[in-house]
């Protein structure tokens, strides 16, 4: 007993001592975008994110659950067709949205409504002045906060996108859980996301829940040998078929927290999808887990750097987009609109 206290001590040893992300990626605030800046509502909205902290306050009290909700809403909005607002945008007769595409299937209807009550409170404060995309990036850094997690300043001044990504689109960006860490590295990098970032990122999942059907791959026909085995047998009980519609949390230690813990689950081999736990499989991730197992401050400064890197993904700024009246349509005085309701007139004149 006392060799295994002491072989977990060298072991805990050797972890603080040796930290395995390159020198190269070490820089810790990423540059800001050309059109972004840190005081952007200072003098036209100053109380925008205090109105948005309250707000958010108050409906994390009754469900903390929510929160996990609007991390992941900013995540797909930045990373199908960048952060505008797109992900908020409803289908149109002209085709199936980015909130149609499978994925979309298990973000939560609240967050979209959460996000749309913000959007009223903020106009009735400071009138149409704030964008769809820059209220979803500061709810989910309180999603973050009021979690427990790091607070952070987040730059503003992104505009709502006119289009929305085609459900094909969508899927091509979204990365899926059951991808090995080669495919998570490789799609992360077309957004300039190094494997730090990814690691971080990835660190979202210490909140929040799944559907069965995102992580069954592993249970069915065999359960995936790098899983533990308790761990699996009770996924097992949650998830009797690959196809019950049941859920269950991302991280067993502590669900509603953001903290660090989701990497040790990855360490104990108790990940939930194939994207996470193959982070600690391969040699590549293996050493920025155990890093962000042990050091939970180096974690948080991770994670910001790459939320702030997430957040600038394709942003639209000065004069580009608009400033949506509706965070789930158009604007329908927008110049573009009135141009594809016409070309919609003449298909239609065309058909009949
Ligand atoms: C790296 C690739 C990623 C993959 C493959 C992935 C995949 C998934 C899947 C499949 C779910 C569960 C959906 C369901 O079945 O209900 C989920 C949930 C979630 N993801 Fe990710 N994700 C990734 C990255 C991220 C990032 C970058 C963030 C934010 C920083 C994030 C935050 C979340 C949160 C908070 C939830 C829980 C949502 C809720 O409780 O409603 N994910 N993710
Ligand atoms: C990762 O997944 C890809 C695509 O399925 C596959 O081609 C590759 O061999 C896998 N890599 C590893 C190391 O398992
Ligand atoms: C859903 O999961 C719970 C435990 O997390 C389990 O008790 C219940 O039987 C599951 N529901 C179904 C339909 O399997
Ligand atoms: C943990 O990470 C923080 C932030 O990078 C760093 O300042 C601190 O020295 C690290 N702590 C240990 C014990 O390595
Ligand atoms: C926003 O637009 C949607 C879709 O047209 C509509 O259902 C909803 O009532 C509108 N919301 C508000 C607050 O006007
Ligand atoms: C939250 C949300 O908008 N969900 C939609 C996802 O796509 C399905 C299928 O098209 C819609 O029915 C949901 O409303």
């Amino acid at each position: 007993m006392a060799s295994a206290a002491s072989y977990t001590f060298l072991l805990i040893l050797t972890f603080l001592s040796v930290s395995h992300i390159k020198v190269s990626e070490a820089q810790t605030t990423p540059p800001i975008v050309k059109g972004l800046s840190w005081t952007f509502y200072n003098s036209k909205c100053p109380k925008l994110e205090s109105i948005i902290r309250t707000e958010l306050k108050k409906i994390f009290d009754k469900d903390i659950g929510q929160a996990a909700g609007l991390l992941r809403l900013h995540f797909h909005d930045c990373f199908v067709q960048g952060c505008d607002g797109s992900v908020l945008l409803d289908g149109s007769a002209s085709g199936p949205s980015e909130k149609d595409a499978p994925p979309n299937l298990t973000l939560r209807t609240e967050a979209f409504k959460i996000i749309e009550k913000l959007r009223s409170i903020v106009e009735k404060q400071c009138g149409r002045i704030v964008s769809c995309s820059d209220i979803t990036a500061v709810a989910a850094r309180d999603a973050v906060f009021l979690s427990g997690g790091p607070e952070y300043k987040v730059p503003l001044g992104r505009r709502d996108g006119l289009t929305f990504a085609t459900r094909e689109v969508t899927l091509q960006n979204l990365p899926s859980p059951t991808s090995n860490t080669t495919t998570i590295l490789n799609s992360l990098a077309t957004k300039n996301l190094n494997p730090t970032d990814v690691v971080a990122l990835s660190g979202g999942h210490t909140i929040g829940i799944s559907h069965c059907s995102s992580f069954t791959n592993r249970l069915y026909p065999t359960q995936d040998t790098v899983m533990d085995k308790t761990y699996g047998k009770n996924l097992k009980l949650t998830c009797p078929t690959s196809t019950t519609d049941n859920t269950t949390v991302l991280d067993i230690r502590s669900p509603n927290k953001f903290d660090n813990k989701y990497y040790v689950d990855l360490m104990n081999r108790q990940g939930l999808f194939t994207s996470d736990q193959d982070l600690y499989t391969d040699k590549r991730t293996k050493g920025i887990v155990t890093d962000f197992a042990v050091n939970q401050s180096l974690f948080f400064e991770k994670f910001i750097a790459a939320m702030l890197k997430m957040g600038q993904l394709n942003v639209l700024t000065g004069t580009q987009g608009e400033i949506r009246a509706n965070c789930s349509v158009r604007n329908k005085d927008s110049k573009s609109f009135i141009a594809s309701v016409a070309e919609d007139v003449v298909e239609g004149f065309l058909e009949m």
